[in-house]
């Protein structure tokens, strides 16, 4: 067995990784979905639970040998139920993806009728993109947000849903700005007898503090990712009331999923301990809070936002009206050290590949202490490339002052710690 250290054996993948840490260290991260974890997080996400096969759930083994690891998903389980109040909790998705995969697929026959939102009006991949597997798979049809005020119209939909009659509605997004209201949703599956699944990957940590309203109490599956606001290692989670819970099981293992990733679930323990700490509900007010300064100080400077704001922790620039695309302002952007991506806007021209919006999230460099006055400094930055994308003098300028504002607050995480090998 090769016991060198990786510096040592694999120095290309040492680099990747410590220049990877440099990246992050040195630009402003403002990817809606990404963050940065803790160093207790990165260890358990790091350890030996990745050597262990446990396909089953605890006490109830496929293999030997896993006492330990049962100790490890108990406590990720226990912790989601005191965090997010519900009945039962498989937290074996290895994404978010997989998660809804297993909502489906313990439900819904082939060809099933579902409603999702448009994934150009803020919806996600996997709730019914033509090219994902939903898509092909289950008859989905979309709703949509108004041309005016680019939010859902809560009548407009409950209305679709009676005509459509789909036996599954899914709420939540990857790319809408505003609070949803769950018990508008949970209406139109009730005009119609269909099932309610919610996924709240994006605004999970808002739910869990009671920043923003819990589907639990609404919903029949709530269904996340735990690296998003939730802070936690890359992976998935289902929650469910008592009644699905085998179904549900049964579907992740054996249905969709071998060997559940014991490392993964040991970092979600952490992260959902870190969660349960009063600070880390300050943590997402101030999300929030510096979401809400990133979005008037953009507006204040001319820029256009979908929906004319935000209530969570993202906005979506909108450069509809200037026929700019999204693809150039991205590119423009990581030039100038800050990290986004493209992204459609309600009723966009562009491809999904070119876009006419931005979206921008707060998670990250709010873990990284930045507050409201390092807002305002980043919509000027952002103001600043968008108006003169194709100047590199401006594109210059800018990149000085990222430098300059990361070294004033320090990742949680060292890039000797990210390389490390526990
Ligand atoms: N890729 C995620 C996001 O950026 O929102 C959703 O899966």
């Amino acid at each position: 067995m090769n016991t060198k250290s990786l510096q040592e054996f694999d120095p290309e993948i040492y680099g990747a990784i410590q220049r990877e840490a440099a990246r992050q260290t040195d630009k402003i991260e403002l990817i809606a979905s990404e963050n940065f974890v803790s160093p207790a997080v990165l260890s358990a996400a790091g350890s030996i639970m990745t050597n262990k096969y446990a396909e089953g759930y605890p006490g109830k083994r496929y293999y030997g040998g896993c006492e330990f690891v049962d100790e490890a998903e108990n406590l990720a389980r226990d912790r989601a139920k005191e965090l997010f109040g519900c009945e039962h909790v498989n937290v074996q998705p290895h994404s978010g993806s997989q998660a809804n995969m297993a909502v489906y697929f313990s439900y819904l026959d082939p060809s099933d009728k579902v409603m999702g939102l448009d994934l150009s009006h803020g919806g996600h991949l996997t709730h019914g993109h033509p090219i994902n597997f939903t898509g092909k798979l289950f008859n989905f049809v979309s709703y949509q947000v108004e041309p005016d005020s680019e939010v859902i119209d809560y009548d407009k939909l409950i209305a679709q849903a009676r005509s459509e009659k789909p036996k599954l509605i899914v709420a939540g997004a990857s790319a809408y700005p505003r609070k949803l209201e769950f018990a508008r949703f949970r209406e139109a599956a009730d005009a119609c007898g269909a099932r309610l699944m919610v996924d709240i990957a994006h605004i999970a940590g808002l739910v869990a503090t009671g920043l923003h309203e819990s589907p639990i109490p609404y919903a029949d599956y709530v269904t996340t990712t735990t690296h998003k606001t939730l802070r936690g290692p890359r992976g998935g989670m289902i929650m469910c009331k008592e009644e699905f819970a085998a179904d549900i099981d049964r579907t992740v293992m054996p249905g969709i999923q071998g060997g559940p990733l014991m490392h993964i679930i040991a970092a979600k323990a952490v992260a959902f301990k870190e969660a349960l700490e009063p600070k880390f509900a300050d943590y997402q007010r101030q999300i929030i809070s510096n979401a809400q300064a990133l979005a008037e100080a953009l507006m204040g400077h001319g820029q256009k936002l979908v929906s004319g704001g935000t209530d969570t922790h993202v906005m979506l620039l909108s450069l509809i009206d200037r026929g700019i695309s999204g693809k150039k302002i991205e590119k423009a952007l990581d030039k100038a050290g800050i990290t986004a991506n493209k992204n459609t806007v309600p009723f966009d021209p562009k491809k999904p590949f070119v876009t006419s919006g931005v979206r921008i999230g707060t998670p990250a460099v709010t873990t990284r202490g930045m507050g409201e006055n390092e807002m305002a400094e980043i919509a000027s930055m952002i103001n600043d490339v968008v108006n003169a994308y194709d100047d590199e003098t401006v594109t210059a300028n800018v990149a000085d002052r990222v430098k300059a504002l990361c070294q004033r607050f320090p990742l949680p995480t060292s890039p000797a710690q990210s390389a490390e090998v526990v």
